[in-house]
């Protein structure tokens, strides 16, 4: 982005600024110098200063078995500890922690005393179970309360979780639970979102009887909806049965800084999604400080993410960051267009929402229903409780952002927008509201100690204004450790040898030539965004060609989406003769649905196409460019001489 007289520059507004924890620009620099002056002694200082310690660490970094980094290893502590008897012993047990907003608009609020009850209970119910420190609990559960005890419940005995997004169908349910070896799983009977109320126990009862997932010993049910569901005796087990009868007091497991406190599986270019392994210490540093930073969190503020749980945004935002700095946050059950899509800015008004984080692709859809119907428009709601807007997920174009910032934020909210991931724990890249001045769809400049840069093929640094790939040159204390049960793809995934022995990130990026800004330009692999969620072209391709009745080939691509950010444009060849019409269009419903069962209806794709084959080189490979562009019905003036099947080109060109 070079700086022409249109791009529009957002300072930092004075009086925010004045009062913010990082406060001017100077004293972000001095940060970052600080920092790079002495880096293990500004991780040391920030960890002895946002983490209570059990028994203090003696070491910071550890890179003696590298590109496996300990932080603080040594050290002890406990993240349900830190998150909450914490903070009532520093007298906020009477503050609200969670303001929960059901589906239907039913409010329901728990301070951080009877948070850490209910965390006390369901852990000591765990343990009554046999859950042990290092087993893996799977917790599938629909946007709660309960979802978020069941997560600190687990942190509270040493259990690691692995959440499993709602959205997942029971074929990937079960992916997980084998791949995790999880001995438990905690579900919900139904969830009840958009006014309806959807399966959970029974997609569990699905997945536990296929086959790998015998490591299962109990299923705890959240009674949700009281919708009717099946029974397994001495499986089943209802969570406030085993609540009541487990006393409040549960002594926190003190664990090393590097115990594992999840897994969270995401998608990666190639092969199954992956488990990402997260730690204890280093994670809840990261996740308490960029809530800190990044948004500006006080004690008066009532701060919302609008992620789901299932996500690690809701993680780091929801279960983590906000409750260990003794925040009060927003818990939503619902989606943003039920009932009606001024639902978001009906809550931010109804409960005085100061901070407000969501992902473009909601401000997007948001836009139009609001240009399309007054009443659903932010200028119809009071929302001049907002002092700072977030956004995160996938890039935020400048349109999107000119309209946020205007009718959401009023023209005086800064708008954060955070560049991470699932492997990263926290923000990477990001504004600090009362430091930073903004550019719209520029992620800004590096968190303070986050040695992010732009490198080409072999890891040399590439000048600003030329792109190149994201990489980040030392480790930093919220990093993925592992990926659980495969090291070797670790390695080979984040740490691959050419790139100096950084950590890649998958996408690609450019800096302004003056600023020095970052602007992220998409992943670099076979990664999709749909709707600021991950999924890997793979994935669906061997979901489609999983079913074998009918696919003989499929190739996934995406393309650019004005709502969604990307969308999935599937290529199929069928074991029959190419379908056109009505046909098409039914066995292309057929194919949706059947991605929608193996791997969850985010994975449907919204484009079929049928050919008698895939246009593929004399070698035998697939040239995706050539699909990337009739994904976007473009005209092919690309190169096709080495294209063994030119005329496939025109039928995999017309949709259905
Ligand atoms: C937190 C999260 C990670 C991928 C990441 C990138 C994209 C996330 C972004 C962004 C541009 C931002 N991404 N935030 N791209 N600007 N502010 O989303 O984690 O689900 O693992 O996705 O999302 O492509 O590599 P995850």
């Amino acid at each position: 982005m070079s700086d022409t007289a249109e791009t529009k520059l957002y300072e930092p507004p004075a009086a925010l600024a004045g009062q913010a924890h990082v406060s001017g620009r100077a004293a972000y620099d001095k940060l970052v110098a600080e920092a790079e002056a002495d880096y293990e002694g500004y991780w040391a200082r920030l960890a002895r200063e946002l983490v209570t310690w059990k028994t203090p660490f003696t070491q910071v970094l550890d890179q003696s078995d590298a590109p496996f980094f300990k932080w603080f290893a040594d050290g002890t502590l406990n993240v349900s500890y830190n998150c909450l008897d914490r903070n009532i012993e520093r007298g906020l047990g009477d503050k609200t922690a969670i303001v929960f907003e059901a589906d239907d608009g039913a409010v329901t609020k728990v301070t951080y005393s009877e948070l850490l009850a209910r965390v006390g209970k369901l852990a000591n119910a765990l343990k009554a179970r046999g859950v042990k420190k290092g087993d893996r609990v799977v917790i599938y559960m629909p946007m709660s309360i309960e979802g978020v005890v069941a997560m600190q419940a687990c942190a509270r005995i040493g259990a690691t979780h692995s959440v499993v997004f709602g959205g997942f169908s029971a074929q990937s349910l079960r992916d997980r639970i084998e791949d995790a070896g999880a001995v438990m799983v905690i579900t919900a009977d139904e969830q009840a979102r958009g006014g309806k109320h959807l399966p959970l126990k029974s997609i569990v009862d699905e997945a536990l009887a296929m086959p790998g997932t015998g490591s299962i010993k109990d299923v705890i049910v959240y009674k949700r909806t009281g919708g009717n569901i099946a029974w397994k005796d001495g499986r089943d087990l209802w969570l406030h049965e085993l609540s009541a009868a487990a006393p409040e007091h549960c002594e926190p497991e003190w664990v090393g800084a590097e115990h594992p406190l999840f897994l969270l599986y995401t998608s990666g270019s190639t092969g199954k999604p992956k488990g990402v392994q997260h730690s204890t210490g280093g994670y809840l540093l990261h996740a308490a400080l960029t809530t800190k930073w990044t948004f500006d969190l006080k004690p008066d503020d009532v701060f919302w993410c609008t992620a789901d749980i299932g996500w690690v945004t809701g993680h780091t935002y929801i279960t983590y960051g906000p409750l260990a700095l003794g925040g009060t946050e927003i818990v939503f059950e619902g989606v943003p267009t039920y009932p009606d899509a001024g639902r978001f800015w009906k809550m931010i008004e109804r409960h005085k929402v100061t901070i407000f984080y969501t992902a473009p692709t909601a401000i997007r859809s948001l836009i139009k229903a609001a240009e399309a119907n007054d009443a659903v428009h932010p200028k119809s709601f009071d929302l001049s409780s907002l002092r700072i807007l977030g956004s995160v997920g996938e890039p935020i174009n400048p349109a999107a952002w000119e309209w946020y910032h205007l009718h959401v934020g009023g023209g005086r909210c800064p708008i954060v927008d955070t560049f991470w991931q699932t492997e990263t724990g926290g923000h990477m890249i990001t504004p600090l509201p009362g430091a930073t001045t903004l550019v719209p769809g520029s992620c800004t400049l590096p968190f303070p100690g986050i040695t992010a840069a732009i490198v080409d093929e072999t890891g040399n640094d590439v000048p600003n204004g030329q792109g190149g790939i994201l990489v980040v040159k030392k480790p930093w204390p919220s990093m993925i450790r592992t990926i659980y049960g495969d090291p070797e793809r670790f390695k080979k995934s984040y740490y691959p040898p050419e790139l100096k022995g950084y950590y890649l990130a998958g996408d690609g990026a450019i800096r302004d030539e003056k600023t020095g800004y970052f602007t992220i330009t998409g992943r670099i692999d076979d990664v999709l965004n749909v709707s600021g969620h991950r999924m890997g072209t793979m994935e669906i391709e061997s979901a489609l060609v999983s079913c074998t009745d009918l696919v003989a080939e499929a190739a996934v691509v995406g393309r650019p989406d004005e709502t969604t950010g990307e969308a999935i444009c599937a290529f199929v060849v069928l074991k029959r003769p190419r379908p056109t019409g009505d046909e098409a269009k039914a066995i292309a419903k057929q194919l949706r649905d059947w991605v929608g069962k193996e791997i969850g209806p985010i994975a449907k794709p919204k484009d079929i196409r049928f050919g008698d084959n895939l246009p593929k080189t004399r070698s035998g490979k697939i040239m995706r460019r050539l699909l990337r562009s009739l994904a976007k019905g473009e005209a092919i003036t690309q190169d096709t001489s080495t294209l063994e099947n030119p005329a496939i080109l025109d039928q995999l060109a017309q949709t259905n």
